[in-house]
This record gives structure tokens, sequence and C-alpha cells, in this order.
């Protein structure tokens, strides 16, 4: 038998598929099981052994150009289709890179983070409390009763009405009360910080309605005036990365401390311009008041349900938004709280810029 003109066919009709589905039924046509070929091979076995020899060859061969015929086109239609998909998938390089995030972190919070990394170093944890108060934690537990000029100084911002207790309720004017609140809780000994919000009805050029602090509260038998004034120098070394720094303490009067010391610190002028360090009195320079502080008051110990017998401490008080503004060198207060995207890509910090002693919580390198 001839089979020139089976496998002419086959290979022509091979040769015209254009996909892989074609393909693939042509192979099952033709090789599969019921296949027109494996057919072809299965009339092998009821021919004598003379006949087999001269048919064999020629359905195997016939059978083995098929196959072949099949793996090439099916390599030539693979070939096309991964070219088609590359063609549809090329990216174009030349189109702009997709907008990176622009936000950055506000100095603010990364000098509150500073501020409680060196705190955190030194024994203190971080205390939070609500920003709406009431006269009692705000003002009387802090030696202001309702008569004191101190409360007048305040500038308080009071709502029109008052809470179940009858007490009057307003934006605390201070920090203050969080350490009130944490002592009542937790008792003695403590060693805390408290950095947050304040209100005062107050603004000018160097006043904002709404501003920083972070205080700070150690209570424990045996403390004194020197563990305040190491306490505050090691903060402000560790603050503005520098040995020099001196400080000056003025006696001074809060309610909530006796005695009280306003705290100075040292700076020296470089080209015109005050730079933080040094020694004023050994040179050109002055003193700039950075904070005020002192030994906690008997009354707010007692006022705290503690034996002030027993239990003494220190306090003090910081202005962060000042604070940010010597060590960062901006000079309007107001532009902390404007918004402005310019100020805040060039006063702000990269999130990954997160505050840590050994890493430094100073400027980036
Ligand atoms: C308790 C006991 C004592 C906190 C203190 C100051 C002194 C102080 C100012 C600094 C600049 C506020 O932001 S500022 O205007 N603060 O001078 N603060 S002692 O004393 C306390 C607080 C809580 C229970």
């Amino acid at each position: 038998m001839d089979y020139a003109a089976t496998g002419q066919e086959a290979l022509s009709r091979i040769a015209e598929a254009s996909d892989l589905e074609t393909l693939e039924a042509l192979r099952v046509e033709f090789l599969g099981k019921q296949g027109s070929i494996s057919g072809l091979l299965k009339t092998l076995g009821k021919l004598d052994p003379e006949e087999r020899k001269v048919e064999g060859p020629k359905i195997h061969s016939l059978r083995e150009n098929v196959s072949d015929a099949l793996t090439s086109r099916k390599d030539v239609l693979e070939t096309a289709v991964l070219n088609a998909r590359l063609a549809a998938e090329t990216i174009d390089l030349s189109l702009p890179a997709p907008e990176a995030p622009r936000g950055t972190v506000h100095p603010i919070s990364q000098v509150m983070d500073e501020i409680a990394e060196i705190f955190a170093d030194l024994g203190f944890s971080v205390a939070t409390g609500p920003e709406i108060e009431d006269d009692w934690h705000n003002f009387t537990a802090l030696n202001m009763p309702e008569s004191h000029p101190a409360r007048a100084m305040h500038d308080t911002f009071y709502f029109p009405d008052r809470d179940a207790k009858n007490r009057e309720m307003l934006l605390r004017t201070h920090t203050s009360p969080v350490q009130m609140r944490t002592m009542l809780a937790q008792g003695a000994p403590l060693r805390i910080i408290a950095p947050g919000r304040v209100y005062r009805s107050d603004s000018d050029a160097t006043h904002t309605p709404m501003f920083h602090q972070v205080e700070g509260l150690v209570i424990d038998k045996d403390v004194h005036l020197g563990h305040l004034k190491w306490t505050l120098e090691t903060f402000l070394k560790a603050f503005f990365e520098r040995e020099d720094i001196v400080l000056r303490l003025r006696p001074s009067y809060f309610p909530f401390t006796e005695p009280s010391v306003e705290a100075d610190i040292g700076f020296t002028l470089i080209d015109g311009k005050r730079v933080i360090g040094g020694d004023p009195s050994k040179g050109e320079g002055g003193w700039m008041e950075v904070l005020g502080s002192g030994m906690v008051n008997r009354r707010v110990i007692e006022f705290a349900g503690l034996d002030p017998d027993e239990w003494q401490g220190f306090a003090f008080g910081i202005g962060i938004d000042r604070l940010a503004m010597l060590k960062y060198g901006m000079d309007d207060l107001r532009a902390f709280f404007d918004g402005d995207v310019r100020w805040l890509s060039h006063y702000g910090f990269s999130a990954l810029d997160v505050p840590t002693l050994s890493g430094g919580v100073g400027t980036p390198a």
C-alpha cells in the first residue's frame, strides 16, 4: 500500500493549522487512540510476516513524519503566542515614575518622639489624659483654688455647661492634670512625662491658642533639687546633642511647686547667630528661658492622696513648640499650625527618621 497520499494530506493540514487548538484536534485525528494512523498500525497484526516486513516500516515512518510535523508546527504556534503576549504586555519605560508618598512627619511630632525617647532612657514612662478637663483636676488639685490669681493668668477656654459633679469644664491649660490623674490612679513612686496639646486664649506672634507642652513628674523618697538639675541637664544635652550645655536656675513662683525655679540655657553668638551651648558668662552670648520646674508642693501631694512627709518629688514643664524652633531653626511659631505644604516639606521629617538614642535623636545624617 502507498501511504504517500495519506502522508501528504496530513502534512499539509498540519502546516495550515493556524492555532494550537486546531493542531491538537489534528493530533487526535491522526495519532490519538482512535486516530487514522493508529488505525493503520493496528492492521499490522493481521498481516502475515512477509507483508508486515514491507508494510511495518512504511506505517512507522508515516507516523514518525506526522509526529515530527506536529511537534515543529506546535513550536511555531507556541512561539507566535508568546511573541503576541510579549508585544501586548510591554512596559513603556519612558512613562513618568509613579507618585511617591510625599507626606512628612510634623516637627512637633518628631520632637515629642525625641523627648519621649530621651526620658524613656532615664526610666520615665509616657502618661496621657483628656484635653477636656474639669477645674478640679486642672486648677484646684494643683493648689490653685477658685480665687487664686494664677487662674486668671491662664486665659482659660471654659465650656458653657458644667459636668455631673457641677464642676466647671474647660480645655486644659497645661498637662499637669495628667500627672495629677496618674498620681491618683497609680500612687507612688512615679516617674512620668506627659506630652500633649494645651489651650490658652492667647494669640500673637509668640502665642497660639493651642500649643504643646511636655511636663515631667518624679515622686519618690529623698528626692531633691540636685536630682532635678541633673535630670534637666541630662535631658537638654541629649536633646541638643551637645555636651557644652550650661543651665542657670533662677528662683521663680508656681502654685504647684515650692521652691520653684526657672531654667535658662546658655547660648553663644556665632556669626551674629544664637547657637545653643557654651557658657555666656565666659564670652559673648546670653541666656534663654527654656522651662519651669520645682519641688512638688506639699499641698499637691496631699491632693493626690499621698503623705507629704513620706513622699516628695520634682516636676518640670517645657514648651515643645519653642524647643522645636530652637533646635530646627524655625523663626515663626504660627507657621507650625498653618498646614502650608511647602513649610511642611521643608521642615518635616521622613517617617523613617525614627529618633533613637543609639541612632541619634537629632538631625538625620
Ligand atoms: C503636678 C505637680 C507639679 C509642672 C510644672 C512648670 C513648672 C512650668 C511652663 C513651662 C513653659 C508651662 O509651656 S509653658 O508655658 N511650665 O513652668 N510646670 S512645674 O508642675 C507640676 C505638674 C503636675 C502634679
